[in-house]
């Protein structure tokens, strides 16, 4: 159900073009995230344990989420105000290509600032928005444990004068506290970095890439168990349709291929 209204999300459109974000507060609700953190704190130590991670700095974490129990939920990937927002901004009849997770330890570090994706034609100018990432925190995120810092309006800068006015100290960095329950919607061209968490507890933030209909990551992918996919609903099957198929969730990598992932 829709906490929004259609004029809302013409408004949320409006400030992600002009910002490259928007964060819709308290939107997921607190029993759903539970169930997601339970089932991620076991994932993260055994990925861990076995070093089958994507390391994205010192002791920084890429996990991607098997797409199977809680983590194959129609009510966050399918979520109606999010994908209103995405298909404002991104076109009609997206698909999902991502499903994965970044998770800062004690010990982690300020990233490079950098982009998650290259520009579409090299040396021209920024296009409209062709990838998004969906972020929400499955714990509350603060100044102490490595809040997501981003730069507003890069998304739609040619990526090297953005890096030298952001050099040069024209574009400030700013920091975004999240709660758990907050999401929020980025394109993923403005620059941005992960900072250090100083706690002693992991911050999880989940990831779901949106693209535009015809664009393809072949660096990402959701592996999709039949058996899940037969339980989707059209929608939910319609935004999958172009990840690979695996018999069950015995079949799902249990480690990353997704390695360079700044530009
Ligand atoms: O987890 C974060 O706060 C940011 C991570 C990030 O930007 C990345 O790894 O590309």
């Amino acid at each position: 159900m829709s906490l929004y209204t259609a004029e809302q999300h013409d408004g949320f459109a409006r400030d992600f073009e002009r910002d490259g974000i928007v964060v819709l507060r308290n939107h997921f609700t607190r029993d759903t995230l539970r169930r997601w953190q339970l089932a991620f704190a076991p994932l993260l130590q055994a990925r861990i344990d076995a070093g089958a991670t994507a390391v994205r700095g010192e002791n920084r974490h890429y996990i991607t989420l098997p797409f199977v129990g809680v983590f194959a939920d129609e009510s966050i990937f399918c979520d109606p105000d999010i994908l209103a927002i995405v298909e404002r901004v991104a076109g009609d009849d997206p698909v999902m290509c991502q499903l994965a997770s970044d998770t800062p330890l004690l010990g982690s570090t300020y990233q490079d600032v950098h982009r998650d994706t290259p520009e579409l034609f090299d040396g021209e100018p920024e296009t409209p928005s062709f990838q998004l990432a969906v972020n929400f925190p499955l714990c509350d995120v603060t100044a102490e444990n490595g809040p997501f810092e981003t730069t507003l309006g890069t998304h739609r800068m040619n990526k090297d004068l953005a890096m030298a006015a952001f050099e040069r100290g024209e574009i400030p960095l700013v920091a975004i506290p999240m709660q758990l329950g907050d999401v929020m919607i980025r394109d993923v061209r403005a620059l941005h970095r992960g900072t250090p968490n100083r706690t002693a507890e992991p911050r999880p933030m989940v990831v779901i890439g949106y693209s535009r209909k015809w664009y393809f990551r072949p660096e990402v992918r959701i592996d999709v168990p039949g058996d899940v996919f037969r339980t989707l609903s059209p929608r939910g099957k319609r935004l999958l349709r172009h990840m690979p198929q695996v018999a069950d969730a015995d079949a799902l990598a249990d480690g990353e291929s997704y390695l360079k992932f700044a530009y």
